[in-house]
Formats: structure tokens, C-alpha cells, sequence
């Protein structure tokens, strides 16, 4: 074996030469992966006494795309574009042998060699567009002439992962390898030499680009259909123009032109956002005093009590995952109800062609239902989902201390109440955590966790470990009223409330948020979820909002009840103003002494989404959240944050802190309120001209 450099290797096998690129964690294409398959593929060229070069990696996976620690910065030799032309310029054939993921500019690699293998496990895909951007080296014009420009079009504009199989249907593998993949890149090698195949350059072949010039409609077509789906987004309309510039133009303009596209992007600011936001989700995973070898409780079995919305949602993650759950109720109708409610959802799912039948079976025999909370002694781990009451949820605690094995981890979902005080219900609060789900709780990829002042380091890595499997992103916080997510949404809130007090139109509110990247505004949201339950809990804690509660008082729970801030047509969940609840609001601002007046689209932005930042500020200072970008996640994650703008803190940093604290004390004057007081960090921020991404 020859080392092409600290990266890449060269060696002659069995009339083979094998490229192995060895780059841990996921052999990225760093300046020194480029250089080295570079170097190896020359290698390969001159050496006598090979025929083929398979290309291949080392460690867990295969190229997982461009190293994206390296946009920003000046570009260095050898680009990667002239890798892949010197990989397509052999004069021997250049087999891709592919395990893990092939992604992003690992695919285009792949897509440059003149054939590829892979075992059934692998993944291709070109996810740039995640990353705010566009396959930059080829793939939107290689990928369209392999799969044709439909498929291509909804594989880069979406970035999902194919697996090896579908991968092998589409074209983009020529074979599956059984047993061991460099041995089975070298047989194919090998056979294709035997066989006298022709070096199969994809960027000659025309003939799925000549198809598509016979439907000139199909990509305003394309833009049409998913309009909805890529709003605020930039990147998907670049991907659509790439590819069609690999439609209308010669090969070689063709990259010209993706080249130009992609480095729009890359300059622009979402971006730059979205790479932030990649690296921020993988720091969320790690909480600084827990290491990283910290033992994990095997988790083979949970428990979920109560099959309400939030339980039922719980335990369908769980099903997913393969873990067998026992869902507990108090009588047998509500868990009978709960159950139908799983059933019918996976039904909805197995009809739209979403999910098999088989799958759905499978699932729905890892489900057990019981009245009793004795049944759940033998679990690994007891959500509890019932309604939030504390002192039912100690004496739940109290009795699930009594009743559980030992090690196993008692969470709680509860989104408002103290974890601390739940824990103190048990002699175990170390095995006591918050697990804070977000509705539905089946689709919404946020966990929120909530450690205590006594949670072990065990029980944290678990839970993190856990949220990963069941298909979550966790982040860890700590115990405030409201948590982190809430504990900002109440400020949006609030000021949502007084905005429409003070003369805003609920639906320009909705329609500022809305127009910001949210998938709906606060108060379509409040319809969708039910006005009464927020309600009740004011009514818990004592507080008064009187537009929230007169709405309430009226019965307006939301779409449920055909009407809340909006009016609803029967079967439409399309909100309809409704001049009832005007009169509610002018009557509400004449009691409160209120002048009307009316309010721009900027002051309601401005108002909605400052108070939420100063409050992650606070949140930061008391350590309730590890990071700025933490919060981030969890914006994006848990309430439709857009992406584009990174998450609330990276959006401060783009507007500029300094900004946002003068725009603060500005609002404090005009309109008076302790929300407009500055945190101390952002006052500090500000006045040393720093960002949250300073911290
Ligand atoms: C591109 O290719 C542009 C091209 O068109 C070329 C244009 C010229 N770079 O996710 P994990 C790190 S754009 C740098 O926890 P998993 C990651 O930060 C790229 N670092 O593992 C983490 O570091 P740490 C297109 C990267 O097993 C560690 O690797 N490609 C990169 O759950 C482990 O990552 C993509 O968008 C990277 N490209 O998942 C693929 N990728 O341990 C992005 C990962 O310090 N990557 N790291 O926190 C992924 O989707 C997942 O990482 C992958 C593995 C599925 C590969």
C-alpha cells in the first residue's frame, strides 16, 4: 500500500488499483481528500499493472460531500470539479465502490466515475439543497442524465437519501455487492474489463436530456406543483435553473452556469444559515458535563401513561423504533379510544402510500394497552403524558417509585410544570427527567429534555441517545417556568395579544409572521391548537388576557369548535375574519383604556420577534440553555422557525444586536412595558458590538 498523502492510499490489487480515502468522521472533501484522489487516480493511470480503479473509503460511510467547514474561505487546489474531470478523463475504468452515504459532492464523485457498486445499506443523495445550496460540481448536470430531469428534479430539490436498492432501479448503481465491498468492486472491475464495457462518461449521454426537451412545460410545471413546499427558500429555485441549464445548454456551459448558480448561493445569507444550522444540530447532541463515554441504559422496552393526544403521539415514536410499549389509562374506554386513535393514524398513512401494511402491523404488535400501572414494572423507561396537574403528577411519580424496577427512567412531558418537585415525589429524582414532546408528537422532530438539579449524566446520555433512535432531535435544557421554547413563545404571545389590542388586524399579524417563513401565524396557530388550553391555564395560574379570554368565554376554542380568532366554514380549516371578533377587541381596548391606531408590518415583527430574543438572552444568562444555538434548534425544531434565518439568536445576529437593543429601548419609550427592558447580555452585546454567536 502506497500513502498518496495523509489521506489517501494507493495499492495494486489482483490487476485492480484501489483507491482508499481514510478522512474520519465522514471522509468529507477536504483540500487533502481532493489532492489525494487526485494523486491516487493518477496512480492508478500509471500503473502497468492494473486495468480498473475502484475508489473507495474507509470508516463508516463513503464521501459524504463537500467539507463544509471550507465554504466561506479562499478556495485551494485541487478544486473539486477538476477531480471529477480527471476521474471521467481515465483511460481505465473508474469504479465508485460505495457503503454509508454517498452525498452531496461524494454522489457528484461517484457520478464522475464510469461506474458505480455499492451494498444494500447505502445511501446516495445530493442534500446541498439543505444546506441552502445547489450540487456546485456536476451533479445537476450528471444527475438529470442518468435519472432524467423529472426524477433529478425532485431528488436534488428535496435532497433525500435513496437507498441502494432504489438507487439500483433508478440507474445510479449498476450493481448491488453482497459480502465485501472492495471485493466486489474489484470482481466488477474486473468483469467489465473481461467484457470489454466501454468507459460510460455520463456527461455524453444525452439521451434522458433529449426526453425532456419534448415537455418544455415541465419545469414551470415543476415550480408550480411545489410552491408551497419551497416558499422563503432560495435554493430550490436555483437547483430547478441548474438543471435546466443542463437541459438547454452544452455539457460544459452547463457547469458553467451551475457554477454561477452556486456561487449565489453560497454568498447569500440563508446559506449561510443553514450551514450554521447543520453544525448547530449536531452541537446540540453534546452536553458539556456529560462525556462522551458516559454509560447508557439499555433501553428495550417503555411505558407511556395516558392515551391522550400527546401519550398516543409518544408511543407511535416509539412503535417506529421497534421498541415495544404499554400504553396505560385510567379506565378501558379511554384507552380504548387512545388505541383506535394509533390505529386510525397508521391506517391514514397506510392509505395515502406512505407506509405498508406489513409495516403498520408490525407496529401495532409492539403495542399493548393496560389499566393498570402495576403492568408497567418491567419497563426500561415511563413517560408520563397526562394532563398537567402537579399534584396527579406526584402522586403518578410517588406511585411509579413504588412500582418500577430499579434503573429504570421515570420522564415526565409536562411543558410547564417543576421537574424538580416531580423528582422530589420519588427516592430516585436522579432517574427523573423531562422529556418535553411537541405536537403532534409523531411528526415534530424537536425533543425538548429537561434535566433537573439531580438527573445523572446516565440518564441524560440515554435520553439524547434514545431521542436519536426514535428519530429526534434533542436538546437539553433546564428547568424555568415555560422551559426554553415556551418560555420565548409566551413573548410572542403577549405582544400578539396587545398588538391586536392596540389596532393590528389579527390576519396582518398572521400574515407578518406567515410572510417571515412561520407556517402560520400566532393566531391561526392558536386556532389549529385550541384556544382552551392556554386558556386554562391562565385560569390555573390566575392571569388575565382579555381578548384570549373573552374569546374563550364565547366557546371559540378554534377550528374544533368552528370558530377562535378566525371563523371557519364547515369541513374548511381556511380562517375567515370575522367582525365578531372586532367587536371583541374594540370593546376590550375601550375597558382597558386602549387608543387604537394603526400599526406597520415592521412594528409587528419587530414586536413579536425582539421580546423573544432579549428573553433568550436571560435564558442564556441563567444557564438554562447551553448555547445560543441551542435555542436555535429548538425554534426551528418546535415551532416552524424557518430555517433560511438559522433560529432566533442567529437571526439577532444578522440584524445586529447593537440594533435590536436601540429598537428595544425605543419601543420602552413609546409604548412603556418591562418586556423592553434589555437583558443585561444583550445590553452588554450590544454595547461591545458582539453577536450570540460570540458567546
Ligand atoms: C457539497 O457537497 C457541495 C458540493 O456540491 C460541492 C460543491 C463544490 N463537512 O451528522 P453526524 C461532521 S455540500 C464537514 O453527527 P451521522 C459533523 O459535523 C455537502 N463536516 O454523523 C460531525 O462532526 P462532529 C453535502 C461534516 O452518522 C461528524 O461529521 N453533504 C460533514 O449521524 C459526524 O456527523 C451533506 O450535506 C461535511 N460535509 O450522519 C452531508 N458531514 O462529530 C452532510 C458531517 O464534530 N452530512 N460532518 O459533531 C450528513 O448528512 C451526515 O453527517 C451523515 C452522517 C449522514 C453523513
Amino acid at each position: 500500500m502506497t500513502a498518496i498523502n495523509d489521506l489517501v492510499s494507493y495499492e495494486a490489487r489482483d490487476g485492480v488499483g484501489v483507491v482508499t480515502i481514510d478522512s474520519p468522521p465522514v471522509n468529507a472533501l477536504s483540500q487533502g481528500v481532493r489532492a489525494g484522489i487526485k494523486g491516487g487516480i493518477e496512480a492508478g493511470v500509471a500503473d502497468n499493472n492494473v486495468s480498473a480503479i475502484v475508489l473507495t473509503c474507509a470508516g463508516r460511510t463513503f464521501i459524504a460531500g463537500a467539507d463544509i467547514t471550507e465554504f466561506g474561505k479562499p478556495p485551494t487546489e485541487p478544486g473539486l470539479k477538476e477531480v471529477i474531470g480527471i476521474i471521467e478523463a481515465s483511460n481505465k475504468p473508474v469504479i465508485a465502490a460505495i457503503h454509508g452515504t454517498a452525498l452531496g459532492g461524494g454522489l457528484e464523485t461517484a457520478l464522475g466515475c464510469h461506474y458505480r457498486v455499492a451494498v444494500a445499506s447505502a445511501k446516495v443523495g445530493l442534500p446541498e439543497v439543505k444546506l441552502g445550496l445547489l450540487p456546485g460540481a456536476g451533479g445537476t448536470q450528471r444527475l438529470p442524465r442518468v435519472v432524467g430531469v423529472p426524477i433529478a428534479l425532485d431528488l436534488i430539490t428535496s435532497g433525500e437519501h435513496v437507498p441502494a436498492p432504489k438507487a439500483h432501479k433508478l440507474g445510479l448503481i449498476d450493481e448491488l455487492v453482497d459480502g465485501d465491498l472492495v471485493d466486489g468492486a474489484i470482481a466488477f472491475a474486473k468483469k467489465i474489463v473481461a467484457e470489454g464495457r466501454p468507459l460510460v462518461k455520463i456527461s455524453d449521454q444525452n439521451d434522458k436530456i433529449e426526453e425532456a426537451k419534448k415537455t418544455p412545460g415541465l419545469f414551470d410545471e415543476f415550480r408550480k406543483k411545489n410552491a408551497r413546499r419551497f416558499r422563503g427558500f432560495e435554493a430550490p429555485e436555483n437547483c430547478i435553473k441548474s438543471i435546466e441549464a443542463a437541459v438547454n445548454l452544452p455539457f460544459d456551459e452547463g457547469l458553467v452556469r451551475e457554477r454561477e448558480l452556486f456561487s449565489e448561493l453560497l454568498a447569500g445569507e440563508q446559506a449561510k444559515a443553514q450551514q450554521y444550522f447543520f453544525f448547530s444540530e449536531r452541537q446540540a447532541a453534546k452536553i458539556p458535563d456529560v462525556p462522551k463515554d458516559t454509560p447508557l441504559i439499555d433501553i428495550k422496552s417503555a411505558g407511556v401513561i395516558g392515551a391522550g393526544t400527546m401519550g398516543g403521539g409518544i408511543a407511535m415514536n416509539f412503535l417506529q423504533a421497534g421498541i415495544p410499549v404499554i400504553i396505560v389509562e385510567t379506565s378501558q374506554e379511554a384507552l380504548d379510544r387512545g388505541i383506535e386513535i394509533i390505529k386510525k393514524n397508521y391506517a391514514a398513512t397506510v392509505s395515502k402510500g406512505r407506509l405498508s401494511q406489513e409495516k403498520m402491523d408490525k407496529y401495532l404488535s409492539l403495542l399493548t394497552g393496560t389499566t393498570q400501572l402495576e403492568d408497567i414494572k418491567d419497563v426500561d423507561i415511563v413517560i408520563e403524558a397526562i394532563f398537567e396537574n402537579m399534584e396527579v403528577k406526584k402522586e403518578i411519580f410517588g406511585k411509579l417509585d413504588k412500582i418500577c424496577k430499579q434503573g429504570a427512567i421515570l420522564a415526565t412531558n409536562t411543558s410547564t410544570l417543576d421537574i424538580d418537585e416531580i423528582g422530589a415525589a420519588t427516592t430516585r429524582p436522579e432517574y427523573v427527567i423531562g422529556l418535553h414532546f411537541f405536537s403532534p408528537a409523531n411528526v415534530m422532530k424537536l425533543l425538548e429534555e429537561v434535566r433537573t438539579q439531580k438527573t445523572s449524566a446516565s440518564v441524560m446520555a440515554t435520553c439524547m441517545a434514545l431521542a436519536k433512535k426514535i428519530g429526534k432531535v434533542p436538546v437539553m435544557v433546564r428547568v424555568c417556568e415555560g422551559f426554553t421554547g415556551n418560555r420565548m413563545l409566551a413573548k410572542r404571545t403577549d405582544q400578539a395579544q396587545k398588538l391586536i389590542l392596540e389596532g393590528a388586524k389579527i390576519e396582518d399579524v398572521d400574515r407578518v409572521l406567515y410572510d417571515f417563513g412561520f407556517p402560520m401565524g400566532p393566531f391561526a396557530m392558536g386556532d389549529l391548537a385550541g384556544n382552551d388550553v392556554s386558556w386554562r391555564i391562565r385560569q390555573g395560574k390566575g392571569v388575565k388576557s382579555p381578548v384570549a379570554d373573552a374569546i374563550c368565554e364565547l366557546g371559540r376554542f378554534g377550528q374544533k369548535t368552528g370558530a377562535g380568532y378566525y371563523r371557519y366554514e364547515a369541513g374548511s380549516r381556511t380562517p375567515q375574519p370575522d367582525p365578531v371578533v372586532e367587536e371583541i377587541i374594540e370593546k376590550a381596548a375601550k375597558e382597558a383604556g386602549v387608543t387604537r391606531r394603526k400599526i406597520t408590518d415592521e412594528e409587528i415583527l419587530k414586536r413579536c420577534i425582539y421580546p423573544m430574543i432579549n428573553e433568550a438572552a436571560k435564558i442564556l444568562e441563567e444557564g438554562m440553555a447551553t448555547r445560543a444555538s441551542d435555542i436555535d434548534v429548538i425554534w426551528v425544531y418546535g415551532y416552524g422557525w424557518p430555517i433560511y434565518r438559522g433560529g432566533p439568536t442567529r437571526y439577532a445576529d444578522h440584524i445586529g444586536v447593537e440594533n435590536i437593543y436601540n429598537d428595544m429601548l425605543r419601543f420602552k419609550s413609546a409604548l412603556g412595558g418591562e418586556e423592553w427592558t434589555p437583558a443585561p447580555l444583550l445590553e452588554k452585546l450590544a454595547k461591545e458590538k458582539k453577536g450570540f454567536k460570540d458567546l
